[in-house]
């Protein structure tokens, strides 16, 4: 594609923004004036703002799907270095999405040095890798079928295990510093499996994969209620996902997916009490109304997860210990184009981020200490229907990136341009768990 359509192009991204450059610098500074009436520099939140970096997940490129069909969107990638080239327009427009985290084996390939090299040209990093043992592999010797790291039999066990080693290996070369680990395993009957066994031999192999960790890394251990197994997950809350970090040792976590939770759960409580345990380690953000629905984050409760991100600034401003989850975003695009979606959900949480800032807390303490249920309430609110919406512009702006992503997107062609670079692939990689 020409440059003179291509996002990610500099010279492109400015002359999308010259347009839009007046009114911008106009609601930037009302606002500013705004918030400086209540003691807040502005200059200071955009700042802020502009460092707030979250993480690509590889498969969240492509489209997704349900149990019932997939509908392929045109112009989708088909290998990782297709993956990153998506990953680099979402970084470019954005300006908030420095890294991009792989799934193996479906981002395996041959050439894990070039692509490293490929990342660095593109200006992206890799966060997390994310392991697989909740499916087969064409080839693989033994079946994940009845579980993976907690199996019955040892020799699965084993199999799962050296895997994640070799995500470990994998990662190193590519300059990442966690390894995910998230299973699938469980029971869909009540009785199919010892559960304290099972939990046994979890902590048994994921012993075994710590063990290969470096030192510089760390393990994010993500749980899930239920799905695939229907009855019982082995490490199904945050209450296992703790006592195994717990039981690890000091490079363990507990990464929290927004969409593993029973409906209604405090998710932000979850968080303070894993900040407070010294073992928040991150998250992948998503959104759902009834269960794992992997949706575009902020699209369904915006006002939850700006409750996540107050606990999550309370404990950056109070400099709590060992305090520094990774950001990762795990969503499936059905109905969307799914450059989109990223853009926009790496905005709603800059913008949960920023409202958060906002929070006036020496008046929040005092309410509370006074026992002012209303106005401790009414200060957070005041701080969430800020409309920070030129901040996270100016933030972009400053970086380089666009004041309006998505409608630059849509105006530079790049995906029609995929479509007749990338004929359609019945092969993408990528389930939906
Ligand atoms: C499981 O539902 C999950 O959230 C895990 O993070 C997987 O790695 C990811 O989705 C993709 O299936
Ligand atoms: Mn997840």
């Amino acid at each position: 594609m020409s440059s003179a359509t291509d996002p990610r192009d500099p010279n492109y991204i400015a002359s999308a923004n010259e347009s839009l450059k007046v009114q911008q610098e106009s609601d930037y500074s009302m606002l500013g004036s705004m918030l400086e009436r209540r003691g807040i520099d502005i200059e200071r939140i955009t700042q802020a703002v502009g460092r707030f970096g979250v993480a690509i997940p590889s498969w969240g490129v492509g489209t997704g799907g349900t149990r019932f069909a997939r509908f392929p969107g045109v112009g989708e990638p088909r290998n990782i270095f297709e993956k990153l080239e998506d990953c680099a327009v979402i970084h470019r427009l954005t300006g908030a999405t420095p890294t991009v985290s792989l799934h193996l084996p479906w981002d395996y390939t041959d050439d894990i040095d070039g692509l490293r090299e490929r990342g660095l040209s593109l200006g992206l990093g890799f966060d997390a890798v994310n392991s697989n043992t909740f499916q087969d592999r064409p080839g693989q010797a033994l079946s994940y079928k009845f579980g993976s790291i907690t199996h019955t039999d040892a020799a699965v066990r084993a199999q799962a295990v050296a895997h994640n080693v070799d995500c470990i290996r994998v990662g190193k070369i590519l300059g990442s510093k966690a390894l995910t680990l998230w299973i699938g395993d469980g029971a869909n009957f009540p009785g199919q499996q010892h559960t304290a066994r099972a939990f046994e031999r979890y902590l048994q192999s994921a012993q075994e994969i710590y063990a290969a960790l470096p030192d510089d890394w760390r393990l994010l251990i993500e749980h899930k209620m239920y799905e695939p197994a229907f009855y019982a997950t082995v490490i199904q809350d945050w209450g296992s996902s703790l006592l195994a970090a717990q039981t690890l040792g000091p490079k363990a976590f507990c990464l929290v997916d927004l969409g593993h939770h029973a409906p209604n759960v405090n998710i932000e409580m979850i968080v303070a009490r894993l900040v407070h345990a010294r073992k928040l380690g991150g998250f992948h953000f998503n959104d759902s109304k009834y269960g794992d629905d992997d949706l575009d984050t902020g699209s369904i409760d915006p006002f939850r997860l700006f409750l996540i991100f107050n606990e999550l600034v309370d404990a950056e401003l109070r400099k709590a210990p060992n305090f520094q989850p990774a950001h990762m975003l795990d969503q499936s695009h059905n109905v969307t184009d799914p450059i989109e979606s990223l853009m926009s959900s790496a905005i709603e949480l800059q913008r949960a981020y920023a409202q958060a800032l906002l929070v006036d807390r020496a008046a929040l303490d005092q309410y509370q200490q006074d026992n002012d249920a209303l106005m401790a309430a009414q200060t957070l609110k005041r701080a969430f229907t800020t409309d920070v919406q030129p901040i996270l512009a100016q933030a972009r702006l400053q970086k380089g990136a666009a004041i309006d992503p998505i409608g630059s997107y849509r105006k530079s062609g790049y995906r029609t341009d995929c479509a007749n670079r990338r004929p359609a692939s019945k092969n993408f990689g990528g389930g939906i768990v």
